[in-house]
């Protein structure tokens, strides 16, 4: 073959299989773009799960949250109880990594989370020794709760961006909770207030007979006495 065929057919696969790799793309709708944003499908070696592929569950549907309206309230036992605003929350240090999340129905997705680790609004509002139990409420009125070691030993954060894009409505805008390593129903969405108390609390999923603990891998239901 002369160089010149050579180059002719080297450019044909080429080009036959860069349209291949594209019309794959596009079958997917357009990975890379969320809401005019674009979005990180892989990072530091591993594959993120496009938002448009990601599957999300609510008691009541998606929640609209207005950004300059929302307050998250802090408050129970904490030496300063206090609302702050969404921009006081994304001003406070910001953390990212890869969490995945697990519905405990048997589906789950890999994403990048982005915001602030539990851990800094605690120390903005002075959390007291004796708080066991952080308690998490939500816009639609769903509830859940985990301890508060679980929360500062994990630097479990609370997330405002997801796959490097803000945090869409249907996904719990402003805020949801990266609760790693516990079942999807502790993930809360739309959080509107934390409370901080001492004793145990069971959220809506909870008091409907799912396990408080609700570790991936661990019983879904709670065992009967
Ligand atoms: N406010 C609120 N948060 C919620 C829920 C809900 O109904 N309301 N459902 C939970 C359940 S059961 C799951 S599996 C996850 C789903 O989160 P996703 O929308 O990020 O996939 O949200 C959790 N957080
Ligand atoms: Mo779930």
């Amino acid at each position: 073959m002369k160089p010149i065929h050579l180059l002719l057919v080297f450019s044909i696969a080429l080009t036959a299989s860069f349209a291949a790799f594209s019309g794959c793309v596009s079958d997917r709708g357009q990975p890379g773009v969320y809401n005019n944003e674009t979005e990180t499908l892989s990072y530091r070696g591993e594959q993120l799960t496009p938002i448009a592929q990601q599957r999300n569950n609510a008691i009541q549907g998606t929640q609209y949250i207005d950004r300059g309206d929302y307050r998250l309230q802090v408050d129970g036992l904490v030496e300063n109880p206090r609302n702050f605003t969404y921009e006081e929350i994304i001003g406070l240090p910001q953390t990212s990594k890869v969490v995945e999340l697990n519905c405990v129905e048997g589906w789950s997705f890999n994403a990048k989370w982005t915001g602030v680790r539990i851990a800094e609004i605690f120390e903005e509002t002075g959390a007291m020794e004796n708080a066991a139990t952080v308690i998490f409420y939500s816009a639609d009125g769903y509830s859940t709760s985990l301890d508060k070691d679980y929360l500062l030993e994990n630097d479990i954060i609370l997330a405002y961006r997801l796959n490097d894009v803000t945090l869409p409505p249907e996904r719990g805008f402003p805020l949801q909770l990266v609760a790693e390593d516990k079942y999807g129903y502790k993930w809360a969405k739309w959080i509107v207030r934390i409370e901080l108390t001492d004793s145990p609390y069971k959220g809506f999923w909870e008091e409907r007979g799912f396990n408080n603990t609700a570790d991936v891998g661990g019983p879904a239901f709670e065992r009967r006495r």
